[in-house]
């Protein structure tokens, strides 16, 4: 590997870091070198609720790489074609929503693995240029080092989750701490910061150390991130762009005409 270009992100996991995560929901590559100089440790481009095509996609993870920070990418659902995409463009991680069932996860396996984890489809370019990697050692290291996270944000996912954690080839668990609030509360409030949510957070952190899998999770502010860091969280997104620039500018604004 070429230095200061190598993934580092399954190695920081491994080592109990705690990693910052930036994460992009409008489909702006630059905004991500952004991020990633402001020292965000990875930075995650999201497919599922932005209207990204895969190209940007691919300039987002290049443009991610090159500020120095870990390019991860959630899909729209745990597409095969896309998640493909993604690990291609050079994506250390993938993130892959509602992973509900054991078939789901091993699906998601599938599309993320080389044999004999999955059947990830192979593509030598553009990831080998990208991280200075042979076609040998892509095909020997890429099981190890990219991350594939399953996103644990139902009922179901919960009921399932020992199951899934027991597949091999999920390396992390994501929690989606919205959609599990408006899960576990069968609809009636989008809260991640209710008592049920938050302990419900907790036990599936639990599960996933148990199991010696990683856990990430999304925080709406920073007050829930560092909640979820104290609890022993190691991978914390901490924002969207589009929020942060929000409140900055919302605090320019009131500066302006208090
Ligand atoms: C959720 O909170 O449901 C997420 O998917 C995080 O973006
Ligand atoms: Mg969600």
């Amino acid at each position: 590997l070429n230095g200061a270009l190598a993934p580092r992100l399954r190695q920081r996991l491994d080592a109990g870091e705690t990693v910052l995560v930036g994460w992009m929901s409008q489909a702006e590559p630059a905004l991500c070198r952004v991020m990633a100089r402001a020292g965000c440790d990875a930075v995650v481009v999201d497919l599922q609720h932005s209207a990204m095509s895969r190209d940007v996609m691919r300039l987002a993870v290049l443009e991610t790489i090159r500020a120095g920070a870990a390019p991860v990418v959630r899909a729209p659902y745990a597409d095969a074609n896309t998640l493909g995409s993604a690990l291609d463009a050079g994506a250390e991680g993938v993130i892959a929503p509602m992973i509900d069932t054991v078939a789901e996860a091993r699906a998601l396996v599938r599309a993320t693995k080389f044999p004999p984890l999955g059947q990830r489809s192979w593509a030598s370019e553009p990831v080998s240029s990208t991280w200075g990697l042979t076609p040998t050692d892509l095909l020997a290291r890429a099981n190890d080092w990219t991350v594939t996270f399953a996103m644990v944000e139902t009922r179901t996912a919960i009921d399932n989750l020992r199951a899934i954690l027991d597949e091999d080839g999920v390396d992390a668990v994501f929690i989606g701490p919205n959609d599990l609030s408006i899960a576990l509360t069968d609809g009636r409030e989008v809260n991640p910061a209710g008592a049920e949510t938050l302990r419900a957070c907790e036990a599936i952190l639990r599960a996933a150390q148990a199991k010696g899998k990683h856990a990430g999770i999304y925080a709406n502010t920073l007050e829930l991130a560092r909640r979820y860091r104290d609890m022993g969280f190691r991978f914390i997104a901490i924002g969207n762009e589009a929020g942060m620039l929000m409140a900055g500018a919302r605090q320019a604004v009131d500066a302006m005409r208090p």
